[in-house]
């Protein structure tokens, strides 16, 4: 048999607390390195979760495995996405109290998988009821049509998520699943009109391309061929290796009537996702006085009946804008290139329209019907956030500003909770205590939220200011408002230097996990899309159009919300969700950037480390006293360890926790005693106390064999 000590050389230690070494960033890496080499794919910081995406299928997540951590201490098995899911499971029951599981990492690092993996754990080991099996159908089959409509290949990830998810999964007093809730956040929707080189549309069009039967395809008026619509070919690549499109667009159909669409349904939404090919070929050219006129009448024809509107209304609301003056309408014609431009407003916004009530029938079929008393909140909830990773390309434009503020944030929380919440808990408790020291985020949060000064503040003012506002105007603004700030940047404010890959219409953030060059031109921040013509729109037959574009904007008069804002406004709402949860973390990293296997790409994983702040986190936990008891509770729960605390104390708790663990034989730097609580480290060492405290010898040799859970 292999000792304890050689098992240990080979797999590393899994928990980063044990590292005899752990402040040393190479240590750190280096046990990485040894467990991604065996398929260890998962370490804890504490009772953090740090994952590396392993590229290839593992055979750990079977319902054995699952089976295997339910329940169970979360140290007494080796760690695992499922420990963690069945931790947070636990809280819930025992305490109830709302529970969430934040998933963190860049762009490709695995968190849309652990989340599924983490939904299908609840749903295997969750108790049963023939109810409670729709629901868990439900809530899995929502997966791969919210999938097919908001995921696209990018360059970092060939199934990228392209829009944030926070989905709620509702548990009864029995702890069954028994309904959940979807919030989604800003869809991606450029990507419907254009994608870089290398990249696609979301996965829906191909999937409907490839795996649709003939007679569908003749109804909606599609041929098999991607390379006939203008919306599909701009990034060259409309087949990848990695997915199966047919296969894909099989599970989709299915998924779809699992939750509750009817064919009829299915039929409208695929005539909105056909619609907007057909919306991506019509073609314009210019009449004598230079108005855009539509030249590909078939597409005219097509996009009448698919979206149950009149052809001339749309020929008209293609080619021409009504503006009301005055109480007047006043119908102008469009130049070839604003007709090209108002084309494209409309497709984004029928996919983007829809993708929201697609969540929203999502959310109805998932809802939680108390039949015994209707809206009294008996559910306890248990929160998953899946968001878009942070993710830098050659060229990033509005839609990667949001992604990666949103992943500012993020950080800004875990900041918040974890390193910062312990670090005051331990000064408030009167312990002495050494600070660490971190980077904290919310300065560049701040840069980008701030009212007043802050760049979406900025970015409102200039959409919202009547007359000559532009992107270039905006860049202006901005560099006279935010010029000082360390971690912000232009063309005009950089030195020599950094000039020269700067151009004009750029402007650089420095983000917590790197630089982002952002180009205000292209996509345009600052131009308030106009409404595509609503009117057309909302006397549409497509029962999905009709709901989606609905008469009283046309007269609603409010100053319009930019983008922006709106964007800002969800994800602080979304804070404040999660703020209101317990929550538990798990950090993807991704361990190369060519989506391959066995591959640990030293120099991109050190820099997640860094920037994820987990050097600081068990930094944190080791000196950190992770475990804490306030001495009544302690000395209640141990009090049968030692004769002199038995059966009863009588003095001062303070006093006889002292002489409790005094007699356990902890020496004085293992522990330390503030006002109200006793604190231990390493934490592991007490942790398993908790699960274990009549076997104290047990937990002796645990110490100093912190291997014996894979021997
Ligand atoms: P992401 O959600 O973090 O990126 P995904 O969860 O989509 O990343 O993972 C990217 C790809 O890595 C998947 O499609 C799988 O091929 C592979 N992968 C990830 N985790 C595992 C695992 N545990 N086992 C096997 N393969 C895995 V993004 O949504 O782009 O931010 O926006
Ligand atoms: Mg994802």
């Amino acid at each position: 048999m292999e000792s304890a000590l050689t098992a240990r050389d080979r797999v590393g230690v899994q928990d980063f607390v044990l590292l005899e070494n752990f402040t040393s960033e190479a240590a750190f890496i280096e046990n990485l390195r040894k467990r991604f080499k065996e398929n260890l794919i998962y370490t804890y910081i504490g009772s953090v979760l740090v994952s590396v995406n392993p590229y290839k299928e593992l055979e750990i997540y079977s319902k054995q495995h699952m089976e295997r951590y339910r329940g169970v201490s979360f140290y007494e098995v080796s760690p695992h996405l499922y420990a963690i899911a069945d931790n947070s499971y636990r809280s819930l029951r025992m305490e109830r109290k709302d529970q969430c599981i934040l998933i963190s990492g860049e762009s490709g690092a695995g968190k849309t998988e652990a989340t599924k993996k983490i939904l299908q754990y609840y749903a295997v080991t969750c108790p049963a009821s023939e109810q409670v099996e729709t629901v868990k159908d439900r809530l899995l089959q929502s997966n791969p049509v919210l999938e097919a409509f908001g995921n696209a290949k990018t360059l970092r990830n060939d199934n990228s998520s392209r829009f944030g998810k926070y989905m709620d999964v509702q548990f009864d007093y029995k702890g069954a699943p028994v309904g959940g809730h979807i919030l989604n956040y800003l869809l991606e929707k450029s990507r419907v009109v254009h994608q870089n080189h290398g990249e696609r549309n979301f996965h829906i069009f191909y999937q409907l391309l490839e795996g649709a039967e003939d007679e569908l395809l003749r109804r909606l008026g599609l041929e098999k061929n991607p390379q006939q619509y203008h919306y599909l070919v701009k990034g060259q690549c409309a087949r990848v290796s990695s997915i199966s499109d047919k296969n894909d667009w099989k599970i989709v159909r299915k998924a779809l009537s699992v939750i509750n669409f009817t064919d009829n349904e299915v039929e409208d939404l695929l005539s909105i996702v056909a619609s907007v090919l057909h919306l991506g070929n019509v073609q314009f050219a210019d009449d004598e006085q230079g108005n855009a006129q539509v030249t590909t009448e078939n597409q005219i024809k097509y996009l009448a009946r698919l979206l149950g509107v009149g052809g001339s209304l749309l020929r008209e609301a293609l080619t021409h804008k009504t503006i009301i003056a005055k109480g007047e309408e006043l119908v102008s014609p469009l130049n070839l290139e604003q007709a090209a431009y108002a084309r494209d407003a409309l497709a984004k916004a029928v996919y983007g329209r829809t993708f929201s009530w697609l969540v929203n029938k999502i959310n109805k079929s998932l809802a939680y019907k108390d039949a015994e008393c209707p809206g009294r909140r008996s559910a306890t909830v248990l929160g998953l956030l899946d968001i878009y990773g942070f993710e830098v390309f050659q060229h990033n434009s509005f839609e990667q500003f949001c992604i990666n503020y949103c992943n500012e944030k993020l950080q800004q929380l875990f900041i918040e909770l974890t390193l910062k919440s312990e670090q005051e808990e331990y000064e408030s408790e009167g312990i002495a205590w050494e600070p660490v020291q971190y980077f904290n985020n919310k300065i560049i949060c701040d840069l980008v939220e701030e009212k007043f000064k802050g760049i979406i503040s900025i970015l409102d003012e200039e959409c919202l200011r009547p007359g000559d506002a532009t992107d270039m105007t905006f860049l202006e603004k901005l560099e006279e408002t935010v010029k000082n700030h360390p971690h912000f940047l232009t063309h005009k404010l950089a030195d020599q230097k950094t000039r020269k890959s700067l151009d004009r219409e750029q402007f650089r953030l420095l983000h917590y996990a790197g630089e982002v060059t952002y180009s205000v031109t292209g996509t345009s921040y600052t131009t308030v899309t106009p409404l595509p013509d609503i009117g057309t729109m909302c006397n549409s037959e497509n029962p999905i159009i009709n709901h989606c574009f609905e008469r009283s904007e046309l007269t609603d008069k409010r100053r319009p919300e930019t983008a922006a804002t709106q964007f800002k406004n969800s994800l602080s709402k979304l804070m404040e969700i999660l703020m209101s949860k317990e929550p538990s973390y798990i950090r993807c990293i991704k361990p190369n950037d060519a989506k391959q296997a066995a591959r640990f790409d030293e120099v991109l994983i050190r820099h997640q480390v860094k920037y994820l702040g987990l050097m600081e986190n068990l930094r944190v936990r080791r000196a950190g006293f992770a475990y804490r008891r306030k001495y009544e509770i302690f000395l209640q729960r141990y009090k049968s360890l030692c004769s002199e605390t038995w059966p009863m104390w009588e003095g001062r708790q303070h006093d006889g926790v002292a002489v409790l663990v005094k007699h356990l034989g902890y020496k004085p730097e293992e522990y330390k005693m503030g006002r109200s609580v006793i604190s231990f480290f390493p934490n592991l060492w007490l942790k398993s106390i908790e699960g274990n405290v009549l076997d104290y010898m047990k937990l002796k040799s645990f110490l100093q064999y912190d291997t014996f859970w894979f021997l």
